[in-house]
């Protein structure tokens, strides 16, 4: 028998976001953001048109879901503030129900000794500046530091653990190249754009942080995926992975723990002459505002080849992927409901560069999880579903954690996505990630899964034996 145990103070816990667990209602001065605005136009894109009007309706359940978080063990929790909620123009006036609200919430969590977690941004833009270009536009950029310095000021009493980002790159790759995020453009010149401009806004909110003397920590959180070269022996698939790493995961993760844009980025980028607006102040801004906490999602690995497939002829709108094509690995595992490949132990090379090459900066899991679709056929007798695959690609996980933190990697803490069934942007409620149950047919219902009671003991126990 094998004893995983972790160090003391262990962050255990999960996450979600405003946008995909709140939910909208009549009284509740929410502002639209991108996704409400895209679901009122094209509703039919989201699986089973449920859109992020309904969600899992937290707004309304939030005290009797703490009480679910803490029955399965939580120590700590995050969610985002929603930008719409707080400031439905995006800025202007406050509302104040989001404020009462986003005070309770935080409240209820602190009394039932859960440390909140908070995040400004998860991919949820107020409409009223999509509709003055978005991101593209730097009014954007200081409407988000004036959102953060408004958040630290309201709850930066009780909040000690703060957030700008949830995964950046992502409203830069679906947003502006791969058409899953609205504005759903093709653009690699807006992408670059829209990129320095969120890094600038995570930048100048942790300068907003620390100016204010806040009492606390603050952090990003970045998707990292690392990229494997199909022949570690091919300089050339070596070379293609490299390229892969600086667009999708190095973009962000130097700028947030270096302060400055990796060298073999800006190379691509200067001889494409795309070169995005900025002022010669930025990047004094950016290098000297560096994170404290670094937040780490991880889901599955990239496979990288050198590039095998001809540039399409012109017009030919340039892609991160003109210098590399994607390696489909034979028999690799697959969770087949999201398309993803789970690789374990990704999790543990991903702690392994950070100790070498970020300096061991203080990091956790921020999330980690597996979507399951029709979770129902699982159901025991006893009416739960028995989620044993979760709770096996948790451990599966977690022994490679372990292992890094004995290499002595600065990892403190592992939160799973999520604590309850959430709204998955377009695939909606297709697959459910979390500990606990919600169920749409019963008004939201809900109720604790077999993966919920495992991770009250793992935490209980500050690790687990097998
Ligand atoms: C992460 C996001 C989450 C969440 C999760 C699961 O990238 O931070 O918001 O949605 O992925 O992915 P999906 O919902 O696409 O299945």
């Amino acid at each position: 028998m094998t004893h995983y145990t972790f160090p003391k103070h262990f962050f255990w816990g999960s996450a979600t976001s405003g946008p995909q667990s709140e939910g909208r209602f009549p009284d509740d001065g929410k502002g639209d953001n991108t996704w409400d605005y895209w679901f009122q136009q094209e509703p039919h894109r989201f699986h089973n048109g449920i859109g992020p009007d309904k969600t899992s309706q937290l707004y309304k359940h939030f005290r009797e879901d703490i009480q679910l978080l803490k029955a399965t063990g939580h120590n700590s929790f995050r969610t985002s503030i929603q930008w719409s909620r707080l400031f439905p123009k995006g800025t202007g006036e406050v509302n104040p129900e989001a404020v009462a609200f986003y005070n309770n919430y935080i409240d209820e969590l602190l009394a039932n000794n859960i440390e909140p977690f908070i995040n400004l941004y998860h991919f949820d833009l107020p409409m009223a500046l999509q509709e003055k270009g978005g991101w593209l536009n730097r009014d954007a950029v200081l409407a988000f530091e004036h959102y953060a310095k408004t958040c630290f000021e309201l709850f930066g009493d009780r909040v000690r653990y703060w957030f700008t980002q949830n995964e950046p790159i992502v409203p830069v790759e679906y947003g502006y190249l791969y058409q899953g995020h609205y504005p759903c453009e093709v653009n690699l010149n807006h992408a670059i754009q829209v990129g320095f401009h969120s890094a600038l806004a995570s930048s100048l909110a942790i300068k907003a942080y620390r100016e204010g003397k806040h009492d606390g920590q603050i952090g990003i959180i970045l998707n990292l995926t690392p990229s494997y070269p199909r022949d570690p022996s091919n300089p050339k698939d070596v070379k293609a992975a490299q390229i892969a790493d600086a667009f999708f995961n190095r973009s962000f993760l130097d700028v947030s723990v270096k302060g400055h844009f990796p060298k073999d980025l800006v190379k691509i980028i200067k001889a494409l002459n795309m070169i995005p607006d900025y002022q010669p102040k930025d990047l004094a801004i950016i290098q000297q505002h560096t994170v404290d906490l670094l937040g780490i999602n991880y889901y599955q690995p990239r496979r990288i080849k050198a590039k095998e497939t001809p540039l399409p002829t012109n017009p030919h709108i340039p892609m991160p992927d003109d210098y590399f094509d994607y390696y489909d690995m034979p028999n690799k595992k697959i969770n087949p409901y999201r398309g993803w490949e789970i690789y374990e132990k990704g999790i543990y090379d991903i702690l392994i560069n950070l100790r070498d090459h970020y300096g061991n900066i203080p990091c956790f899991i921020a999330e980690n999880g597996m979507g399951v679709e029709n979770e129902n056929r699982y159901r025991n007798e006893a009416g739960y579903i028995n989620d044993q695959y979760r709770i096996d690609f948790y451990k599966d996980h977690l022994r490679y954690v372990h292992q890094a933190i004995t290499e002595g990697a600065n990892c403190l803490g592992y939160h799973v996505w999520a604590g309850l069934d959430c709204w998955s942007w377009l695939n909606s409620y297709k697959n459910r990630y979390g500990l606990i149950e919600v169920d749409l047919s019963q008004n939201a219902q809900r109720r604790m899964k077999q993966s919920g009671l495992f991770f009250k003991q793992l935490s209980t126990q500050n690790g687990f034996s097998d």
